[in-house]
């Protein structure tokens, strides 16, 4: 008789399944707890005890990790010296394994779980049993995901035994199940210990979507997420319009990544992974008016979030425009109607209150990661230093203040103008300060005069500032630290125009 062992943590269609397995002949072995569940609905099973001869102890610490277990999950059949020592030792084949295990993610995430609560939610006999058992795949299919019980139930009634293939692809599964299970043990316990940057770097990523193309349509793609998302991309929820594409999903991340220095009411347009309007205002409307007024040719098929509720007033107008994507924290319910007439416009939710949890930032080279902390800097705890004769004004700060917030968040070599709390001029990744500075002026045109520049490094020659003054920017803030640092103060001097230094630079390549 075919024996099988069933010791489930999420019953999800086990019942069902157990159920269809004696009917196709097997025997249910299945541990404490599996086993009561089983007997409720009238499913005969024999209880992990009498495989042992030993019982479940320790809480059930203890209940499978046993020769009998094992040695029948890892005995190679074809191996006449294998089938001996499982005779000798009066063990029986185990053919089918049945196994998920203890919550560990869940219990984590438990509101006021305590330490000894999550710790006892490793789960050692699992995953000794389902590696066990992927191990020996050639034999055993081994079931982790309750979604594969019913392609195994159709290949066991059609063949009477399951597809090699699908014994691999189920053995892969396991193996990936284990090792994404480890790591999210590792990962509570190395944060526990403090220890940021440890010998080997783990992480676990559960899919989110298959992306219908990458970066091009000949690149396949696919979106994971970190297994508890806060304030970021992966924890928003698309409400209406067509599937997100790949190159959606990095610019709808750095569009959120914008809204995250602001607290009053801000609209942030990105495209191509640069802000090309950011805007803030006493209201959602005004915010989004700036934000939008700020470069209303690029925000065409671009990525716009707020940080407020998307008002009647603001969909009406974002209606008017051609956008990939709209994310904000909630929609009027007109708002919601006015926007989703649109067929393929993605309309967004995420909870802008959230914590910002993510503190490391993760970026691949060929065969490797970079991981940094992420650039958590804010301008409230810089040392900012006047170095020109003349001060900034209080407008004149404030904007220099909401410049250098948005200036982060550009491509170095990065140059934001800004006046009345909303970005005049984008310069992004260009491969000199001076020419990104150009484009940047050259945006603004008219709006120039009276603004104030920030750069995302200091000037390593006093020309960028020479324009600046020529287009009639009033106030500078930079992080300073050039030698000639002496020539930019010297030219913002004869021009009577402020300068601040941060002290600190906000690369972002
Ligand atoms: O406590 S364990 O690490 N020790 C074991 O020997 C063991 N055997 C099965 N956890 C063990 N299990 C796990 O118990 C399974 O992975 C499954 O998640 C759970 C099922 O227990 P019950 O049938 O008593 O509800």
């Amino acid at each position: 008789m075919k024996r099988a062992l069933i010791s489930v943590s999420d019953k999800t269609g086990v019942l069902e399944f157990a159920k269809e397995l004696v009917s196709l002949g097997y025997e249910i072995i299945s541990t404490g707890g599996t086993k009561k569940s089983l007997d409720e609905a009238g499913i005969p099973t024999i209880s992990i005890s009498e495989v042992t001869n030993f019982p479940e102890i320790m809480d059930g610490r203890v209940k499978t990790l046993h020769p009998n277990v094992h040695g029948a999950l890892l005995c190679v059949r074809d191996n006449p010296e294998h089938v001996k020592a499982l005779e000798e030792n009066h063990i029986a084949y185990i053919d089918l394994v049945c196994v998920n295990l203890y919550p560990f993610k869940q219990t984590l995430q438990k509101e006021g779980v305590s330490h000894e609560e999550i710790i006892e939610n490793i789960d050692i006999g699992g995953p000794s049993m389902l590696r066990s058992g992927a191990k020996n795949y050639k034999y055993i299919p081994v079931i982790v995901d309750p979604s594969d019980y019913d392609n195994v139930l159709k290949e066991l009634k059609e063949n009477g035994e399951t597809c090699p293939i699908t014994r691999e692809y189920l053995a892969a599964k396991v193996f990936r199940h284990t090792a994404s299970y480890d790591t999210i043990i590792a990962d509570y316990l190395t944060k526990k210990t403090g220890e940021k940057y440890p010998e080997t770097f783990t992480m676990t990523y559960e899919k989110v979507q298959d992306l219908r193309y990458g970066e091009n349509p000949h690149q396949e793609a696919a979106f994971y997420k970190g297994v508890n998302p806060q304030y970021s991309i992966a924890r928003a929820k698309q409400l209406h319009g067509k599937e997100l594409s790949y190159n959606n999903i990095q610019d709808a991340n750095a569009c959120i990544e914008v809204l995250k220095e602001f607290s009053e009411p801000c609209a942030v347009g990105m495209k191509h992974m640069n802000p090309c309007g950011v805007g803030i205002g006493a209201t959602i409307e005004e915010a989004w008016d700036k934000a939008y007024e700020a470069d209303p040719t690029s925000i065409f098929g671009g990525i716009v979030s707020f940080n407020r509720e998307v008002s009647v007033a603001v969909a009406e107008k974002l209606s008017q425009i051609f956008l990939e994507i709209i994310i904000a924290p909630s929609y009027e319910k007109e708002a919601f109607e006015i926007l989703s007439a649109k067929k393929n416009i993605r309309l967004m939710v995420l909870d802008t209150n959230l914590d910002v949890a993510q503190t490391t930032k993760v970026t691949n080279v060929n065969d490797g990661l970079l991981v940094q902390d992420m650039d958590l800097m804010h301008v409230e705890d810089m040392e900012l230093t006047i170095p020109t004769k003349r001060k900034p004004t209080d407008e004149e700060m404030k904007q220099l203040l909401f410049a250098w917030k948005v200036v982060k968040h550009v491509k170095s070599n990065a140059i934001v103008l800004a006046k009345a709390d909303m970005t005049i001029g984008v310069g992004a990744g260009q491969m000199n300060r001076v020419g990104a500075a150009k484009i940047a002026i050259e945006q603004a045109g008219e709006k120039a005069k009276g603004s104030v520049l920030a750069s995302d490094a200091f000037f390593p020659m006093p020309d960028t500032v020479e324009n600046a003054i020529a287009a009639g920017v009033t106030a500078i803030i930079q992080p300073g630290g050039s030698i000639k640092d002496q020539l930019s103060i010297d030219a913002c001097d004869e021009a009577g125009i402020a300068m601040v230094f941060t002290g600190v630079r906000h690369f972002k390549h």
